[in-house]
Formats: C-alpha cells, structure tokens, sequence
C-alpha cells in the first residue's frame, strides 16, 4: 500500500492512505542507511504488518521543520502589525523557490493601514504577479481554498501575521488559538511542538512555525539566482556571471531600467553574501 506519513510521535508513524489512518514502523534498515521518514513523506508499508518498506522519491525535504512534499506555501504577509517587509518576502520566496515549491502570497490586515499605503502596496504586487506569483489578500477565501485542494500546502510568515485566524476563517473546525505575540514564542516552545499534516478542505495543511528560522547559509552562491525567477529573462555576456560585480550584467542593466524591482536586487545581493561558496 501506499500512503502519506501525516504524524510522527516517538516511533509511531501515521500513515495516511485514501483517508485511513495506520499506526505503522519504519524497517530499521532506514536507520542503518541514514534515513529519516518524515512527516509528507510518500512511502510504501504493508498493511498486516505495519511496517514501512519504502519512502518515495521526494519533491522537497527540510530539517526545521522535518518535513517532506510540500506542494504550495502561502506566505502570509501582514501590511502591519507586524511590520511590512520586502526583504522577508523575498526570503520566503527564495527559501520555498529553492526547494521547488510553489509559492502565494496572501496580504493581511488591510483593514488596518490607509488606502493609500495600500495602494503603494498594489502597486508593487503588480510586480510580483507579473513574475508568476498569485497575489491574494486573506478575503479571498474561495480562491484559497481551490489552491488547497489535492495539495501539501503550509503557511508561513512572521508570528502575528494572521496564518491561524486565516485558517480558522478557511475552516471555523479547527480553532487554531490566535493572537499569541512573539514573547510567547520561546525558542524552546518551536521544537517541542510536533509536526503533523491534517487533512484540510480537500488537501494537506500543515500549520507550524518552524519555517521562520530561513537560513541561506545551506545554498551554494550560484544556486541563490535560481530563487529569483525574473533573472531567467536576461542572458548576460559572462556565462557565468554573479550578477554582483560583473561590469556589463544584464540583471544590473534591468536594475538600473526599472524593469527589476531595485528591492529584489538588494534581496538577491544580501541572499548571495549569506549562502556559502
Ligand atoms: N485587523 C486585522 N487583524 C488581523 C487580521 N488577521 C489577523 N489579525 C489579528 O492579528 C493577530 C495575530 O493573528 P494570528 O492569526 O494569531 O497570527 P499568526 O501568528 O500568524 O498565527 C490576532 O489578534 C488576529 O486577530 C486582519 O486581516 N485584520
Ligand atoms: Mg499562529
Ligand atoms: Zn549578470
């Protein structure tokens, strides 16, 4: 059979298939290869014995938090409240493009910042949906919902942005607690709470944390342009340029004519320093 890890809680796997749970083992042959199932996994178990025999290829695997499969992430991005950042979306942009998933952005509290702010707001998330990304705002619930189904979705964004409320709003079931501000989000409260995959509005949603510690430190620098989609538009002359110091880059020469957000460039600069050589 095959199936879904959805939780894992000491050795006790859960495995979803068609809508049934299994409380299933891995063969400790994964231990002996250095092979950790994690919760998204596809995997291959039998059913009378309950052992699992095989994990999938992978789409995406991560460490903080231990996921695997993640099909869409919908970066939560509060206008204010907390503070408005260009550079962490571009961060959550980049950490999800380089693992290959699929990425929205869903802008929140509006309600709470003039129409003019928001305007100026818009105006930049034409750029962004110009680039290939779905810019929503946390009202547009029924558009939401269609990019869960049949996916391995996660929220992300900064704590206080609204991920909770929004999936309570998507599912008045689950009655995520709301409003927590970040003092109460110790270090030490992040790695005790366990990972799991809940079955939501026909797809997988899993709400954590975790996703907030992004670090580029694991990315090759040559890696760090592919996480910006809008780069593969310009050939430049050096094959393989940075697009850092290079004198005639294209990146840069679109830069200067205001067909690539200056923002996105600083992000790019910034992510290149951060990843190793
Ligand atoms: N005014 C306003 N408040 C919001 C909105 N979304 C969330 N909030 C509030 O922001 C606070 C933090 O929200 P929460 O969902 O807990 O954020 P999380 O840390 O990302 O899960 C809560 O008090 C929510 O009621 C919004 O669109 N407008
Ligand atoms: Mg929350
Ligand atoms: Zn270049």
């Amino acid at each position: 059979m095959q199936g879904q890890i959805v939780k894992i809680s000491s050795n006790r796997h859960v495995v979803n298939s068609k809508g049934i749970n299994y409380n299933t083992i891995p063969r400790g042959k994964f231990r002996k290869e250095k092979l950790i199932p994690k919760v998204g996994d596809y995997v291959r178990f039998d059913d009378k014995s309950l052992v699992i025999e095989e994990i999938l290829p992978r789409k995406n695997t991560f460490n903080r938090p231990m996921v695997s499969n993640i099909d869409r992430a919908f970066i939560i991005t509060s206008l204010v409240n907390p503070f408005f950042s260009l550079g962490l979306l571009d961060k959550f942009i980049a950490h999800m493009e380089l693992n290959n998933v699929d990425v929205v952005i869903c802008l929140t509290k509006i309600d709470l910042v003039s129409d003019e702010y928001y305007e100026k707001i818009k105006e930049v998330m034409v750029y962004y949906n110009n680039i290939g990304y779905t810019v929503l705002t946390n009202n547009d619930l029924n558009e939401i919902k269609e990019l869960i189904k049949d996916k391995t979705v996660v929220f992300i964004g900064q704590t206080g942005a609204g991920k909770s409320t929004l999936l309570n709003k998507l599912n008045p079931n689950w009655n995520l607690k709301t409003g927590e501000v970040s003092i109460a989000l110790g270090r030490g409260r992040h790695t005790t709470r366990n990972v799991e995959l809940y079955d939501f509005l026909d797809g997988k949603v899993l709400d954590t944390p975790g996703f907030s510690a992004l670090d580029f430190s694991i990315y090759k620098k040559e890696d760090i342009k592919y996480a910006f989609r809008e780069f593969s538009s310009y050939t430049c002359p050096f094959r393989d340029c940075s697009h850092t110091r290079e004198a005639e880059c294209m990146i840069k020469k679109a830069v200067e004519d205001g067909k690539i957000l200056k923002s996105r460039y600083d992000s790019y600069l910034k992510f290149y320093e951060e990843a190793v050589k």
